[in-house]
C-alpha cells in the first residue's frame, strides 16, 4: 500500500468475538492532542531500542513508556516491567488522561491501566508475531492506539500455527485484545510510509495500555 492505494480492512463478521475493533476512534483533533502528549513523554523518557533476551539483537521498533510500570527488554534481564527508564533511571512520565479515557471507554475493565508502552516504527520497522505474556494479570485486556502511518496488523490465534488475518491499522484506530483474544498471537508486518501526515518525520506510534500486577 502506498499513499494512493486503499487500506485493507478486516471482514468484521470474521473477527473473533473478543477482539475489539474501533476504526477511527480518535478524530484528527484527538490525535493531535495525544501526539503532543507523546512528544512530551519522549522528551522526558527518550525512545530506546530494546534488545532480545539471550542474543542481544536489537528490536527494529524503538520504545518508551508512561505510567507506573514500563515494559523493557535487554540481553541479560529479558522481557519485564520496570518502574524506571533503562538509560536515565528516572520514573516513567505519567500516563496521559486522554489515553486513560480510551481505556475507560473500550476496556470493559474497572481497574485503570498500570503500564503504557509506546512503540515507534520508522519506515522499515516491524514487530514479529508474539503474545503479550509478561503481565501477571491477564484478566484485563490490552488496549492499543495507533497514530501516524498505517501498519499491516497480523491477528492470529492462541497457537502460532493458527490462521492469521491481516489488515491495516490507521491513525486513530483503537483495537482491544481481551477475553479469548488476550493471549492471541499478533504482530506488525510492515509500515505503509506516507499514508498519514500526522507525524512530520513520518512513521507510526502505537500505544498499548495494560494491567500488569
Ligand atoms: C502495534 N501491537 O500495533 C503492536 N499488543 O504496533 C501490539 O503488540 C499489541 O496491538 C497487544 C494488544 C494489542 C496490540
Ligand atoms: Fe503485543
Amino acid at each position: 500500500m502506498n499513499s494512493r492505494s486503499q487500506p485493507i480492512l478486516p471482514d468484521r463478521e470474521s473477527l473473533p468475538k473478543d477482539f475489539g475493533y474501533y476504526p477511527g476512534f480518535l478524530d484528527a483533533q484527538a490525535q493531535g492532542t495525544l501526539l503532543k502528549e507523546i512528544r512530551a513523554i519522549i522528551a522526558a523518557a527518550p525512545l530506546f531500542l530494546p534488545t532480545m533476551p539471550g542474543t542481544g539483537k536489537p528490536f527494529s521498533v524503538a520504545m518508551t513508556n508512561c505510567g507506573q510500570l514500563g515494559w523493557v527488554s535487554d540481553k541479560a534481564g529479558g522481557y519485564r516491567y520496570e518502574r524506571i527508564h533503562p538509560d536515565s533511571g528516572a520514573p516513567w512520565p505519567m500516563m496521559p488522561e486522554q489515553a486513560i479515557a480510551v481505556w475507560r471507554a473500550v476496556s470493559g475493565h474497572t481497574a485503570l491501566p498500570e503500564a503504557c508502552l509506546i512503540n515507534y516504527y520508522d519506515a522499515g520497522a516491524k514487530l514479529g508475531d508474539h503474545r503479550d505474556r509478561d503481565e501477571a494479570d491477564r484478566s484485563a485486556p490490552v488496549v492499543s492506539l495507533s497514530l501516524g502511518d498505517s501498519a499491516r496488523f497480523r491477528l492470529g490465534g492462541l497457537r502460532r500455527a493458527d490462521k492469521v488475518t491481516s489488515f491495516d491499522l490507521a491513525s486513530g484506530d483503537v483495537v482491544v485484545l481481551g477475553g479469548a483474544t488476550r493471549m492471541a498471537y499478533h504482530g506488525i508486518a510492515r509500515i505503509h510510509p506516507g499514508t498519514s501526515g500526522l507525524l512530520s518525520e513520518g512513521g507510526r506510534f502505537n500505544l498499548t495500555l495494560r494491567r500488569v500486577t
